[in-house]
């Protein structure tokens, strides 16, 4: 394939552009895509990330092993020494099995971009280390926070490594006062993640995970697993729509931060994940499958999305339609009067 043409040689690169296929088809596409330098940076940005939550992600591990592993993980990018034999499961495992290829490619990065990875990950890691303390996600401000560790700092990082690249503009790119905006964007992906992944991660053993926070659900229910009884399935919907009209929040933030992109390749790369994003939060906006099974974007629609998301024209007709999809499902709840977030969700519809 054309992306597979201006793959390296190196084999510490080669195994990484293949096992990031592995674990991610699509972000995979989008940052072979990626022009550049770059290209191998956010590769590397996407595998130590992904290492690293995978560690977070591993519940047979215990936390004496896991809290201080998360405090350190950042200062394993320099380690040539470093791998885990018994860390996650298929693709994940390998890539913790085979670490120090990672480690090789790390290396070969110029040293600006291996700051920011670093940062980024000692930031993360931290962040997840003190999340596992708390074992609850309380308050919406808990929630922000949580998603702001694990999805808006890479968004922070990566507006880092487009200045850096000179791809995007550097006055506007590496500034501070972009870092909401940035920040938005990962939080947009992530609460879409945590809304669609309700049902794996309640079921996951040895024990389940929970990210939704106290302060939404407890309007609903006293415990969060009572939502996988199809007897509590009317509740279960309202708070799923209150979780996917929380998340919405974001979309104008993460407008307003794509408009200021300037380069194709880059602009694909954050632009696709987006688009899907508020796609998947269209599908699993009142539908009570969400609670059954994994709820996703049909297979042909996220190919088009993936082919058709080539500028700011597409993302606002894109977000246009999914937009007007959720508004019209809550225009008939709110002739049924019955559904509690109805009146918000129209308003982030609007906006
Ligand atoms: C573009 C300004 C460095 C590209 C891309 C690996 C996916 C895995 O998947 O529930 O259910 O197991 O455990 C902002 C990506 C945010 C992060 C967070 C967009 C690194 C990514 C490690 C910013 C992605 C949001 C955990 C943590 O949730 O997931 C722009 C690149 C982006 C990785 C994602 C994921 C977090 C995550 P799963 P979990
Ligand atoms: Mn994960
Ligand atoms: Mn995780
Ligand atoms: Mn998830
Ligand atoms: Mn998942
Ligand atoms: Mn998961």
């Amino acid at each position: 394939s054309r992306e597979a043409r201006r793959l390296p040689q190196d084999p510490s690169f080669k195994f990484c552009y293949s096992v990031l296929n592995r674990v991610s088809r699509s972000f995979a596409i989008v940052i072979c895509n990626l022009r550049g330098e770059i290209r191998d940076a956010v590769c590397i940005f996407y595998l130590v990330l992904r290492a690293l939550d995978t560690v977070e992600d591993d519940m047979a591990l215990p936390d004496e092993k896991k809290l201080p592993l998360l405090l350190s993980f950042h200062t394993l990018c320099y380690d040539r020494g470093f791998s885990m034999d018994d860390c996650g499961t298929g693709d994940y495992k390998e890539l913790m099995e085979k670490y120090p290829l990672v480690v090789d490619a790390f290396l070969k990065l110029s040293k600006p971009y291996q700051d920011v990875i670093v940062d980024i990950t000692k930031r993360m890691g931290a962040g997840m280390h003190d999340f596992i303390e708390k074992d609850e996600v309380k308050t919406i401000k808990d929630y922000n926070l949580y998603c702001h560790y694990v999805a808006g700092l890479v968004g922070v990082g990566l507006s880092n490594l487009f200045a850096m690249s000179k791809l995007e503009d550097p006055k506007v790119f590496a500034s501070p006062n972009l870092d909401d905006l940035s920040n938005s964007m990962g939080l947009f992906l992530q609460k879409t993640n945590i809304i669609r992944d309700y049902l794996e991660d309640i079921m996951e053993e040895p024990a389940p995970r929970m990210f939704w926070p106290r302060e939404i659900w407890g309007k609903y229910a006293k415990e969060l697993d009572e939502f996988k009884l199809g007897c509590n399935r009317e509740k279960a919907v309202e708070c799923l729509n209150h979780m996917v009209c929380n998340a919405l929040s974001h979309a104008t933030d993460a407008l307003t931060y794509m408009s200021k992109l300037r380069e194709k390749s880059v602009f694909a790369f954050c632009a696709i994940p987006q688009v899907m994003a508020i796609g998947t939060l269209a599908v699993c906006y009142n539908n009570g499958e969400v609670f059954e099974r994994v709820v996703k974007l049909r297979k042909g629609l996220s190919a088009q999305l993936m082919v058709k998301t080539k500028s700011m024209e597409d993302v606002y007709r894109i977000f246009l339609v999914f937009a007007r999809d959720i508004g019209s499902t809550a225009q008939t709840l709110q002739m049924k009067g019955s559904d509690p977030t109805v009146e918000d969700v129209l308003k982030a519809v609007d906006a």
